[in-house]
């Protein structure tokens, strides 16, 4: 990493213990079919976010005053199954320590870990899957860890909504549950979405954003670039209803693959983390305690006690 702290925070701020906020970068590139480069997209996210001024506007707030922590990369790449767990295990970690876990990749393969480790540690959890892609094929090429399965299981466990779809197989209509499924060309109709799509979320949310969902007017460097997707403000509109009426626990950001002659996409996925973060924590003093509300009476608390070794990843 070129960076030594997220955005280039001062020191105070980027400590584990005073965060209220992990960043894990998994730059993973395994899986792809098309363009390859998402390997890339932590580095030029980073970069990127180091070169952005950090007072938001619309929020009025410096959000990342609540504390960044950047975690190490996840290098893992040995199997795409290989890869997911070494994501699942790292974001299982540092929601165990009550932080707000975020994470950047690398292709969409990723979310499965980030997904299984949300979904055991928060009840009755929605997946806001914002997509240009359906992602729903059980496997793909011989792996269920393929970027085209990236949320197959959050389909069979989670309340999964997808939002900004234009693009499938015919196969994933036999897993698609269509009242959930909100497509692009219907999207661009219709007024009423984004009310519709947050009152089919239960209150935990967990929103995987790949950004090929948007159009790439605004956003060209990705893997695989859609015709017909969302565009800046909507989807700022959107997203911020979703924080302001949601408990959102956590969020991932996926398929940036930059490109050396126009930084522009690696901005604005550096512009989009940090809109988010200041959605989330929006009126929440510096000093407050960061109130997750995971649930580990569930599962056992002796279930993650390896997860208490801070040297692991
Ligand atoms: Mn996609």
């Amino acid at each position: 990493m070129k960076t030594k702290t997220y955005a280039g925070i001062p020191e105070q701020y980027a400590k584990l213990d005073q965060s209220k906020i992990v960043l894990i970068p998994v730059p993973y590139d395994g899986t792809s079919t098309w363009q390859k480069g998402a390997d890339k997209g932590p580095d030029a996210f980073l970069d990127a976010s180091a070169n952005m001024e950090l007072y938001d506007i619309e929020t009025n707030s410096e959000v990342y005053q609540q504390g960044v922590f950047l975690a190490d990369a996840i290098t893992e790449n040995s199997s795409p199954e290989a890869m997911v767990e070494a994501v699942h295990q790292a974001t299982k970690k540092y929601i165990k320590k009550n932080k707000f876990v975020t994470v950047f990749g690398g292709e969409h393969s990723i979310s499965i870990g980030t997904i299984r480790a949300f979904n055991e540690m928060f009840e009755d959890i929605t997946v806001l899957h914002i997509d240009a892609h359906a992602d729903l094929r059980e496997s793909y090429e011989g792996s269920k860890c393929n970027h085209a399965c990236a949320v197959y299981e959050a389909s069979q466990t989670t309340n999964l909504i997808q939002v900004g779809i234009r693009s499938m197989d015919i196969i994933e209509k036999t897993v698609m549950d269509e009242d959930k499924t909100y497509f692009a060309h219907e999207m661009a109709q219709d007024d009423n979405w984004m009310d519709s799509a947050i009152d089919q979320m239960t209150d935990n949310v967990f929103i995987t954003f790949d950004l090929d969902a948007l159009d790439p007017s605004i956003m060209p460097s990705t893997g695989t670039p859609e015709p017909g997707g969302l565009f800046w403000y909507e989807t700022l509109e959107f997203l911020k209803q979703v924080f302001e009426e949601k408990n959102v626990v956590g969020f991932d950001i996926v398929e940036l693959c930059p490109n050396t002659v126009d930084k522009s996409s690696d901005f604005l996925a550096a512009k989009l983390y940090y809109k988010m973060l200041s959605y989330k924590f929006e009126g929440e003093d510096i000093d407050d305690d960061f109130e997750s509300n995971f649930n580990d009476s569930l599962n056992g608390a002796n279930k993650f006690s390896k997860f208490n070794d801070e040297d692991d990843y």
